[in-house]
């Protein structure tokens, strides 16, 4: 099939460089999102997220002419659906957003369509949920209409490099299906195209993240029985990996964004009976922020009273994303405990979120501050002068939930450094 006018439903982290690239690969694309904001900011020329080299793609896409932004889906030959599925209060799927957009295609859907669902739901979304809604139209899906899931799978901070170069998982509600999505993703994908059935392709989705949070939990769960056994996590992965069939990823503050802490939850519900490793995975994870205060308490006594500068509020390091950010869920456990803190982070220029007060300079956060709390590896914290940050402070107090600092230099100058994943009694550094 070719495809020459496509219609792309989300103009968020996944929607918008999809759009885009569609467009500056000489496709007429129609861009969609139901925010006003998200609308007016994209046609004025400016960007509502950060993500490298996006700014400059999304100028490109315009400038081409092939890149139009607008409320209201229209007549084209492929609908892309990229919207969020967060979960909710009780971790149950929230597919508001998937329906309204399944909806919204209803009336400009015509025959000999295709219709690619993208974002990550629960196994058999596509079958059960998206598939009833379109054929509200009248035509059936595999028949009149060809239906697939398409599901993402590029790292934010290396988005519009994955978007081009990984293989794609491409299921198919029958084989025409798939054939059909295997022709749209063809025109910019390089990796290879992996053609499957809409269910299969759900699962696999699901299955990468699971099982990336499963070995993270692993992971956490050794920080801790180090610091239970006096020894270094760190220094322990390093050798554990020297095996040829092992690799152990980072413990660290938690598991956050909008992906992996997410989508287990998806296979929990579908079959809570089954999938107990898993949810204990989870739960581990989400253990992970009330563990960092913990450890500050063992170290440093009563929180109470204490100023507190946090350096890094995004979910993981060189993302401007806040979503689901375990160094938030920390700054907030720390003003329960009844401190006062005072958080920077390089991405992002707001006075405060979610109540946590934002310095808009490094400096302004650690002036007169007890206790240094080291939460997101960015950059920008990879060259903290001990000597400067000393001078800053009112007390050296520095906790690393993610083995930032070199325990020497920082000792050097007076810190008391505790480090997650480090026995109190283990001092024998990186
Ligand atoms: N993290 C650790 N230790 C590690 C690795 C990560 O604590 O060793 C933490 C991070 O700090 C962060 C969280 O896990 O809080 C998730 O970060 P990530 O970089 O592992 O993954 P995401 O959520 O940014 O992107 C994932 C990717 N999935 C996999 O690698 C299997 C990406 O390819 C998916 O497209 C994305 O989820 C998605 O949208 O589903």
């Amino acid at each position: 099939m070719k495809f020459q006018k496509i219609c792309v439903l989300g103009l968020g982290y996944i929607g918008l460089p999809t759009a885009s690239t569609f467009a500056t690969h000489g496709v007429q694309v129609i861009g969609v999102d139901v925010n006003p904001d998200v609308v007016h900011t994209l046609r004025n020329g400016g960007l509502h997220i950060q993500e490298p080299g996006l700014r400059t793609l999304v100028q490109a896409a315009l400038r081409s002419g092939n890149l139009t932004i607008q409320s209201q889906p229209a007549e084209a030959e492929a609908f892309i659906i990229a919207v969020p599925t967060p979960f909710r209060e009780d971790k149950l799927a929230d597919l508001r957003a998937v329906e309204a957009a399944s909806h919204a295609i209803v009336p400009v859907l015509q025959k000999g369509n295709l219709v690619v669902l993208e974002s990550t739901s629960p196994p058999l979304t596509t079958l059960g949920r998206v598939a009833p809604i379109l054929e509200g139209s009248g035509w059936k899906s595999g028949e009149d209409f060809y239906l697939a899931y398409v599901p993402e799978r590029v790292l934010p901070g290396s988005i519009l490099r994955e978007l081009i170069e990984n293989d794609r998982v491409i299921g198919g509600v029958n084989r025409p299906s798939a054939e059909a999505a295997r022709d749209l993703y063809s025109i910019f994908v390089r990796g290879e195209l992996l053609l499957t059935d809409a269910t299969t392709a759900e699962m696999v989705k699901l299955m990468e993240n699971t099982y990336r949070d499963v070995n993270i939990a692993v992971a956490n769960e050794f920080a801790r029985l180090a610091e239970r056994f006096g020894i270094n996590v760190w220094e322990a992965i390093e050798l554990a990996n020297r095996h040829p069939r092992v690799n152990i990823l980072r413990p660290g503050p938690g598991v956050g964004g909008h992906c992996i802490s997410v989508d287990p939850w998806f296979l929990v519900e579908a079959a809570p009976d089954l999938a107990n490793l898993i949810r204990t995975a989870r739960e581990v994870n989400d253990g992970q922020p009330y563990h960092v205060v913990e450890l500050a308490r063992q170290a440093f006594g009563e929180l109470k009273g204490l100023r507190i500068a946090a350096l890094g509020l995004a979910y993981k390091a060189d993302v401007d994303d806040l979503r689901e950010s375990p160094a938030i869920e920390i700054c907030h456990l720390f003003q329960q405990a009844g401190a006062e803190v005072i958080a920077f982070e390089p991405y992002r220029q707001e006075a405060q979120v979610d109540g946590i007060p934002l310095a808009k300079e490094l400096l302004r956060a650690l002036q007169g501050a007890d206790l240094l709390v080291l939460l997101v590896a960015h950059r920008h914290f990879r060259s903290l002068s001990p000597l400067s940050v000393a001078q800053a402070m009112r007390r050296r107090w520095a906790l690393d939930a993610i083995n930032l600092l070199n325990r020497s230099d920082w000792e050097r100058e007076g810190f008391q450094v505790v480090k997650l994943g480090e026995g109190l009694k283990s001092k024998r550094g990186r």
